[in-house]
Formats: structure tokens, sequence, C-alpha cells
């Protein structure tokens, strides 16, 4: 059931256009007018699906299974295909995802936010508080990216926007200070949802691990089950690399849940399966342009129909 109440089917069709261009377009081309698929027609398919990001992985299986279903199934027709496909893609996304009633369980709800430079992290604060805030939250947002100036003013016009409270810092200060101050404001005057942005250099991995461990022990000191959620904000766009960044981060700290953004305008939003093949973290959100109101709850179902549609 969804928390959120923008979900909007249509958007999400429009934003996955270049994707359904790459996988299902081309798969319907090849077998269009095949009363029967044969060797050759699923050689085309599985060239197909290991060139649309899904991986390798995901492809052998959903070959695998339309191998199955040919040698059983009397209904052996392109539609039927594209049927398993669906049903194989839908599968690789169907993991654990999270319970909503934890929000009303934890009071306040704490979401640490991570991600490289670049991917979203602050935009997806941005509309996260937007989203909580009209479901009656009272939502507070932590500007712990303390490293680039300009992060506190973004995260700034964000919390104005979405019409949210904020903790803001100056650049150089001690991140885990600005996320010991938004946790106990949070505690102290009863917030119900804590976002919290981070900075986001991959570049070095005792430094990122550091940071992200000091983040995690302030919390734990004020909230040991916090954080709740743990959310690694990956981009789209950059498919091969934003898997790598899911491996990494994962080394470094645990992840409970992916944000994949810039879903729009991206033909490779095949990647969303790659990923979650590959790390088994479930996706949580969205991002399908840069608006307040372009970032969907994740639901694998729709997804698939999204871009299959
Ligand atoms: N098209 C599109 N752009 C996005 C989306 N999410 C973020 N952006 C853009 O990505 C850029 C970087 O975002 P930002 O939040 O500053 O990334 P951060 O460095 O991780 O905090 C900005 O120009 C955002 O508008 C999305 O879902 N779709
Ligand atoms: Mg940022």
């Amino acid at each position: 059931m969804s928390l959120f109440k923008n979900f909007n089917f249509n958007k999400l069709k429009e934003g996955l256009s270049k994707t359904r261009d790459k996988i299902v377009n081309s798969i319907t081309e090849t077998v269009t007018g095949k009363a029967v698929i044969d060797e050759l027609t699923l050689d085309q398919i599985e060239e197909i699906l290991l060139g649309s990001d899904i991986g390798f992985d995901t492809t052998e299986k959903i070959i695998e299974s339309v191998k199955r279903n040919l040698k059983s199934e009397r209904d052996r027709s392109g539609e039927k295909i594209i049927d398993l496909i669906k049903k194989e893609l839908t599968d690789v996304l169907s993991i654990k995802n999270y319970d909503s009633k934890e929000l009303s369980l934890n009071k306040p709800y704490i979401i640490l936010i991570v991600g490289v430079n670049g991917v979203g992290k602050t935009t997806t604060i941005g509309k996260l508080a937007n989203n909580y805030k009209k479901i009656g939250k009272k939502v507070i947002v932590g500007a712990a990216d303390t490293f680039r100036a300009a992060a506190n003013e973004q995260l700034e016009i964000w919390a104005k926007r979405a019409d949210v409270d904020i903790i803001q810092s100056t650049q150089g200060t001690d991140p885990s200070s600005v996320v010991f101050e938004t946790v106990k404001k949070s505690i102290d005057q009863n917030y119900d949802v804590v976002l919290i942005d981070t900075a986001g250099r991959l570049h070095n991995k005792i430094n990122l691990m550091s940071e992200l461990d000091k983040i995690r022990r302030v919390i734990k000191k004020l909230l040991p089950e916090a954080p709740h959620e743990t959310l690694l904000i990956v981009d789209a766009n950059t498919g091969q690399n934003a898997i790598l960044q899911a491996e990494e981060f994962s080394k470094v700290t645990a992840i409970s849940g992916l944000v994949i953004t810039k879903l729009d305008g991206t033909a490779k939003g095949g990647v969303v399966f790659q990923i979650v093949a590959k790390q088994n973290i479930p996706v949580r959100f969205i991002g399908i342009g840069e608006g307040i109101d372009d970032l969907q709850e994740f639901d694998s179902i729709s997804f698939v129909e999204a871009i299959f549609n």
C-alpha cells in the first residue's frame, strides 16, 4: 500500500519512455508476427536484453524461463514471451520492501541519505520532505553535507519549498555535530520524520567509512534503533557506475534501500533490475524529474507495467 498520495502512472510511463524504447520496442519488433518463437528469435531477444542494462544474470534467468515455457506450453506466441519476461523482471524486483508500519511505530523516524556527489541526494530529501509533510508528518532536515559551500543553501531552498524545518550548517563543520543537533531537536520537539543529508565523497573509502560510522554512532547515542532507513541514492544515467557505487557503499555501511534518480530521460532504466539482483537491496523510491512532486514510492509491478505498457 502506498503512503504518499502522488503516484501518477502516466507520468511514470512518460519518464520511462526511453527505457521502453530500448527494451520493449526492440523485443516487440523481434517477436511480432511470429506464431512460434524459434532459437534464432530467442538469441535476438537475449542480445537485446544484454544490451539493455538489466545485466547478465537476469537476462539468463529470463531466457531459461522462456525456454522452459516454450517446451511445456502450448502458447508460444510473442505475446506469451513478453508476459514471461515481465514476470521474471517483476520477480527480480520483488524483494522484501519496507513495512509502512515502521513509520508510525518509530518517532522520530530517522532517514539517512547517502550517495556520491550529484546523484540527487539533496533534491530527493526535498521531495521526500514534501511528501511526508503532505501526509501530515512533522518533518525536519539536517544539512550534514558540510563539504560543499553551497550544500546548505541548496537544502535550505528545498526546506522552504516543502515548508519543513532545517538545521543548517556552515562549510567545514563536523557533519556529526549537525546530525546530533538535528536528531536532538527532533526528539525534544516531537518531530515525526528526520531526513539527513550527507556529503558524497567516494574518492577515499576510509574517510567515507569513518565519516558514515561516526554519523551512525551519533544517531545511535540518541536513538539506539536509528537510523531506521539508510537510503543509497544512485543516478540511473550512470548505468554501470551506479552498480559500482551500490557495491562500494554496501561495503562501508548498511544500506536498507535504494533511491534511483533521473529515470526520466534515460534509456538506462534497466539498471534498476541489475542493482537489485546484484545487491539484494530493495528500491524504495524513484526520481522521475527535477520537480518537488517527481519522486514516487517504488512498486515493482507498476514499474514493470510502466516500462512495458
Ligand atoms: N531529471 C532529473 N533530475 C534530477 C532528479 N533528481 C535530481 N536531479 C538533478 O540532479 C542534480 C544534482 O542533484 P543534487 O540533489 O544536488 O545531488 P547531490 O549532490 O547528490 O545532493 C540537480 O540538478 C537535480 O535537479 C531526477 O529524478 N530527475
Ligand atoms: Mg547535495
